[in-house]
């Protein structure tokens, strides 16, 4: 639901019940005095009638629509965006480090992309904005060489993702989410946003992307879940 929204929808409903509804990830509208309710189902039963441009069903098969993207935790990274550092390193001609500001001073991409997590929970639109990890790539001279990216983040946490996912133009490092910065508890100050995988390769707190030869399955990938993680192949579990 939208931020202006809530105090309209809090006058027309006990706190206690908007906040039940909140935590249920329903769509709640208020249009002139009027409520409008989309549950969950409904949200889900639209989006299992849509196609994407090519061809997939929008919502990959197993999943349930919530209205925004919930926090799922992790061990947390620096919220500043003063300490943010990127290495951009690994099977490339010339390793580096940019900070947040570069990060800004990059061409943005800023455009709504799905996000499906393999508990079970999509979200629809959620608008990000970022720089394409495609775009970093080419500034540090990508070798022939990679095959595979590694996203890195605090605290040791990886994700490991084919070259050619990793270099589609839907796969930034996004620094807002919605028009605004995103949230700490989201990964901010950035984040990785791969949209065509099972979110835990979308590493929050970001502090890396490392080109490799060879494949190194990362945090999520060597405790059991798919090493691909194609949510409309249900890839879920290795
Ligand atoms: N650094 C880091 N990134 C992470 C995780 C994590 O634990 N640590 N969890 C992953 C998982 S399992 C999911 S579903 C998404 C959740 O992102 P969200 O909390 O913004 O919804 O982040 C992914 N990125
Ligand atoms: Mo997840």
């Amino acid at each position: 639901m939208k931020d202006d929204d809530n105090s309209a929808i809090q006058r027309l409903i006990s706190r206690r019940r908007f906040v039940q509804m909140a935590a249920a990830g329903t769509a709640i509208t208020a249009i002139g005095g009027v409520l409008y309710v989309a549950s969950s189902d409904d949200l889900t039963a639209a989006a299992q009638k849509q196609k994407l441009p090519d061809g997939r069903p929008r919502l990959p098969p197993g999943q349930r629509v919530i209205e925004a993207l919930k926090p799922m935790g992790g061990t947390e990274g620096d919220p500043s965006p003063a300490a943010f550092q990127l290495r951009v390193h690994g099977e490339v001609e010339a390793a580096r480090t940019f900070d947040f500001d570069d990060l800004l001073d990059m061409p943005q991409v800023e455009r709504a992309h799905d996000v499906h997590c393999v508990t079970g929970w999509s979200c629809l639109d959620p608008v990000w904005t970022g720089v394409q990890v495609k775009y970093l790539a080419e500034q540090v001279g990508l070798k022939s060489s990679a095959r595979f990216v590694v996203f890195e983040a605090a605290h040791g946490y990886t994700a490991n993702v084919p070259l050619e996912e990793a270099l589609k133009p839907n796969v930034l490092i996004a620094h807002r989410l919605d028009g605004d910065p995103l949230e700490h508890w989201h990964g901010g100050p950035a984040r990785a946003v791969v949209p065509d995988l099972y979110f835990w390769k979308s590493s929050k707190w970001i502090t890396g992307i490392k080109f490799v030869e060879f494949d190194e399955p990362g945090y999520w990938e060597v405790r059991g879940y798919h090493n691909y993680a194609d949510p409309w192949q249900e890839q879920r579990y290795s």
